[in-house]
């Protein structure tokens, strides 16, 4: 990550100095430079890819036909192009489609389960896990706003199928207050909306300014950002997952043109060329930036209101 490779900079460059005065001084003390010693390098981060975690593999298993579903959601509220007065946005979706079995809901001892992945504009998406408790969007800013929802497995593999990924677009007029975050109705945090005044945003890289929609235009083609996201802590960092949707864009190697970009930290850019999560193992412990981007076949980003390049921060603690 960046911080790494410029304390490693700064600390390589410190004797250099010392060392070019020294040696221009006439009163020898090589003191600074004999210190240089002591200096620790950085663990360095060198990622794999590795095909699908065992543990995934037999939780598949176990589930009997939910992973072959094709759930199909609608957005019943905001309606599309809706004009919300206030700043609650009621969400309402309506799950149907071939299920095989396949129902959102939150496991009380695990805390895990099947869930909905709902995204304000383009922040880090949020569970919605029971479709039959409300949930409600609070605090939301006044101005354009995208929702764009799709079902999630309880490892956050999102389902990929035809009429799984939604999106509307909705206006709120009036809206809540922009020094503090939008939220959930439960607490969880949709944006935080970064006004000076708010505290300094720390959690899962909701550092988005004032959030509210790019000049998104749905029938162009469009990359959303799933995971990874938020904090990955023992077993659960190794390896981690990159799981994203698309929609009007198919990747090279599933027959089209388009191909995703991912970066992480500083490293090399690689590429995706088939529309199905990645699993990356060797990651240290701290903070990493994971940037993902849609790419046309002459290897340039394609732009959809901003949405089609995101980075997000994440932590490990292994
Ligand atoms: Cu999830």
């Amino acid at each position: 990550m960046n911080r790494h490779r410029n304390v490693l900079s700064v600390s390589l460059a410190l004797p250099a100095f010392a060392l070019f005065f020294a040696s221009c001084a006439t009163a020898p003390d090589n003191k600074s430079t004999t210190a240089t010693t002591t200096v620790t390098p950085p663990a360095t981060q060198t990622l794999t890819l590795v095909p699908r975690p065992q543990k995934i593999v037999d939780l598949m298993k176990g589930r009997g036909e939910q992973d072959e579903a094709k759930p199909a959601l609608k957005i019943v509220s905001p309606a599309k192009g809706a004009v919300i007065n206030g700043s609650t946005v009621d969400v309402k979706l309506d799950l149907s489609g071939d299920l095989k079995g396949y129902m959102p809901h939150k496991d009380p001892t695990t805390g895990k389960g099947n869930h909905i992945h709902v995204i304000l504009d383009n922040q880090p998406y949020e569970a919605y896990y029971d479709l039959n408790e409300p949930f409600e969007l609070r605090n939301v800013i006044a101005g354009k706003h995208t929702l764009r929802v799709f079902p999630s497995r309880p490892w956050h593999e999102s389902y990929k199928n035809e009429g799984a990924f939604q999106m509307v677009e909705f206006t709120v007029k009036g809206g809540g207050d922009a020094a503090k975050p939008t939220t959930t109705n439960t607490g969880q945090t949709m944006a935080n909306n970064n006004s000076s005044a708010a505290p300094k945003p720390t959690r899962e890289g909701k550092e988005m300014a004032s959030s509210s929609a790019g000049a998104l235009d749905p029938a162009k083609p469009l990359l959303t950002y799933s995971r990874p996201k938020g904090e990955y802590k023992a077993e659960d960092a190794n390896p981690i997952m990159i799981d994203f949707w698309l929609t009007g864009a198919k990747l090279k190697g599933d027959g089209g043109d388009y191909r995703v970009r991912y970066i992480v930290d500083d490293d090399d850019a690689k590429y995706i060329d088939k529309w199905e999560p990645i699993w990356l193992s060797g990651w240290i412990n701290g903070k990493h930036s994971v940037r993902l981007e849609l790419i046309d076949k002459d290897g340039k980003p394609v732009d959809n209101g901003g949405y089609n390049t995101t980075t997000r921060e994440i932590t490990v603690t292994k």
